[in-house]
């Protein structure tokens, strides 16, 4: 294999589609989800050789390192991972909040998030080489109304980005956390249960950023020179101001 090799989780929709479909050209592609039928479909589309997929929920500790360590040999040289995979579960008051969906959140975007992690950093820190993207959210820099647990997910993943950033300097190791603001994907679909309705009104006047966008700001920040490091970067659609503050014209 020619190209480097990027490691992509949450590739089945929203924002790690659209990495996915940007990087191919320049990377061969590790494609992560669970659904196994949207990975082939995506592999189907990019018509490459030099593309796999690996169906696993990266909540199950020992599937996820079983799956990775498990990668052919000509595909262990991982040179950047995009840490995406996550969600948000319910928006509800704290008071009134449902602890499956606590869980959810906390176990997908965070520890499945480290897990991942866990399972690549090894190889990296072995070969002093390689980019971790975590994707983060402009709710892991301030907090929302009825956001509460999504948003400790993401300050989370702030906290982590950060950590891994000083710990993984001794071995030349670029981090950077991107931390999106509206996206219309289908993020709000999950976020209330199927409620297409309720996840549209979210997007509904003024222009949302595409995963596109965001897709776009991953190429860009692992195509700089080795020697750059973007370790932070706030991308927000030109409408929405802050977590709170989105011009409407509705
Ligand atoms: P989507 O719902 O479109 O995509 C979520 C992706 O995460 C899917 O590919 C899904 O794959 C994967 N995923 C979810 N749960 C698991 C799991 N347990 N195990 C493995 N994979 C999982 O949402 P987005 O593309 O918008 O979200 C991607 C990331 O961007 C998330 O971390 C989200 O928090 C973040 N973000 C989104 C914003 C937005 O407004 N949309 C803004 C800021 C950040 P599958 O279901 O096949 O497993
Ligand atoms: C997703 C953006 O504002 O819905 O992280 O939390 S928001």
């Amino acid at each position: 294999m020619k190209k480097p090799i990027a490691l992509i989780t949450g590739a089945t929709s929203g924002i790690g589609l659209a990495t996915a479909r940007i990087l191919a050209e320049k990377y061969s592609l590790i494609l992560c989800g669970r659904r196994e039928e949207r990975l082939a479909g995506l592999k189907a589309e990019l018509n490459q050789t030099d593309v796999i997929t690996l169906s696993f929920d990266v909540r199950d500790k020992g599937l996820v390192a079983e799956k990775i360590s498990g990668l052919p040999t000509e595909w262990e040289n991982i040179e950047v991972l995009v840490n995406n995979a996550g969600n948000a579960h319910g928006l509800a008051p704290i008071q009134s909040g449902d602890m499956d969906d606590w869980d959810a959140m906390i176990d997908i975007n965070v520890k499945g998030l480290l897990y991942v992690s866990n399972a690549i950093i090894p190889g990296m820190t072995k070969r002093k080489a390689g980019h971790i993207i975590n994707i983060g959210s402009i709710a892991g820099k301030e907090v929302y109304p009825n956001g509460n647990v999504y948003c400790a997910s993401k300050h989370a993943v702030d906290a982590i980005n950060n950590g891994m950033r000083i710990d993984l300097n001794p071995f030349g190791i670029r981090v950077t956390s991107i931390n999106p603001g509206l996206v219309e994907t289908e993020f709000s679909e999950v976020r209330f249960k199927g409620d297409k309705e309720k996840a549209a009104n979210v997007y509904k006047g003024f222009q949302a950023l595409k995963a596109e966008d965001v897709a776009d700001v991953v190429s860009y920040v692992i195509s700089r020179p080795s020697h750059v490091m973007l370790s932070d970067i706030v991308l927000l659609p030109t409408a929405q101001a802050s977590a709170t503050l989105v011009k409407k014209e509705l």
